[in-house]
């Protein structure tokens, strides 16, 4: 008997500086709705998706950042208003947000994202690992990528967690771009992986094409979904914030590595697919049997070095 799961990729548009979260938490109320007229029952939301991009701007009083950009709980009482709709609808979903934690007295910042069940409990926790950009202040800069000042790398890894009966993992936006990352979690039997993204359209360093940035995302996506026999799920938040561009194209790719949907907007909009889990299934079996083919023998350079060292063998 096949098992399906209709997800759905929750795009939200630009979030400003000026948009408070009550604001942002009525928007992915509707998406939510929206996705249940759709007959979803797992919906992903983007990275970050109840503030702006903060680490765009450069800003020195912490008190105010926290504030405004910081969840000290989750759900808090600004966010509980679309855990309440959720657990009525009978929907689990995927959420990032910019979480302040307090352990022994110390405070702790992660870009972070939360699986919650259609019964409005929190199944599963990711931390992001690949932060990006930096961590000083460019003034020249057309705009900062500060989330290596923002935020501290995860500590919780990568896992996966019993989700709607299914092995569901999480991802976090500039993930993507790392292939260890999807890896660890096929090891783990992800069938699922689930990344919220907010990926400006513009280079901060170079004059890249923006179509080539979107080229990539697409491409990286189709190959990660296919490579380790997962249905990927990757929600943007998008559009001009404060007249920055990010670009949209969420997916829901399968297993193997087709796009089963794409939104075609850069603003709130809604995809759904009803995913066929067993699709992998095959795959699994054969061509990514990991256990039948790996030789992590060969692979020790993946962990033991960091960067590039130049090191020919003759
Ligand atoms: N955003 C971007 C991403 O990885 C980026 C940052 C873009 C880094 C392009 C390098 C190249 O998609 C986040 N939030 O990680």
């Amino acid at each position: 008997m096949s098992r399906h799961l209709k997800i759905a990729a929750a795009q939200l548009g630009p979030l400003h500086r000026s948009d408070t979260r009550a604001a942002a938490v009525k928007r992915l109320v509707a998406l939510l709705r929206e996705a249940n007229a759709g007959g979803a029952k797992f919906v992903v939301f983007p990275e970050l998706a109840f503030t702006t991009f903060f680490p765009r701007w450069w800003m020195e009083d912490q008190s105010e950042v926290d504030a405004r950009y910081f969840e000290r709980r989750m759900p808090s009482p600004e966010t509980q208003p679309l855990f309440d709709e959720a657990k009525k609808l009978g929907i689990g979903f995927y959420i990032g947000y910019g979480e302040l934690d307090e352990e022994q007295g110390r405070i702790r910042r992660f870009n972070s994202a939360i699986l919650v069940t259609p019964e409005g409990n929190i199944a599963g926790k990711y931390r992001k690992v690949h932060l990006p950009g930096h961590a000083d202040h460019k003034p020249h800069a057309a705009f900062q990528h500060l989330e290596k000042k923002y935020f501290e790398v995860g500590n919780l890894g990568f896992r996966t967690f019993r989700f709607m009966d299914t092995i569901t993992g999480m991802l976090i936006c500039n993930d993507r771009r790392w292939p260890e990352a999807f890896r660890v979690l096929g090891l783990q039997g992800a069938e699922i992986v689930t990344l919220g993204f907010n990926t400006p359209t513009e280079n901060l360093h170079y004059p890249e094409p923006p179509a080539l940035r979107v080229h990539h995302h697409l491409i990286m996506a189709q190959s990660m979904a296919f490579q380790n026999a997962i249905w990927l799920v990757e929600t943007a938040k998008c559009g001009a914030e404060d007249g920055f561009r990010m670009f949209g194209h969420s997916v829901i790719v399968a297993p193997t590595g087709e796009i089963a949907a794409k939104t075609v907007s850069e603003d709130d909009e809604v995809i759904v697919h009803n995913a066929d889990l067993g699709l992998g299934e095959n795959l699994r079996k054969t061509m990514f049997n990991l256990a039948a083919h790996r030789r992590p023998e060969h692979y020790k350079l993946i962990v033991e070095r960091i960067g590039v060292e130049v090191t020919p063998s003759n």
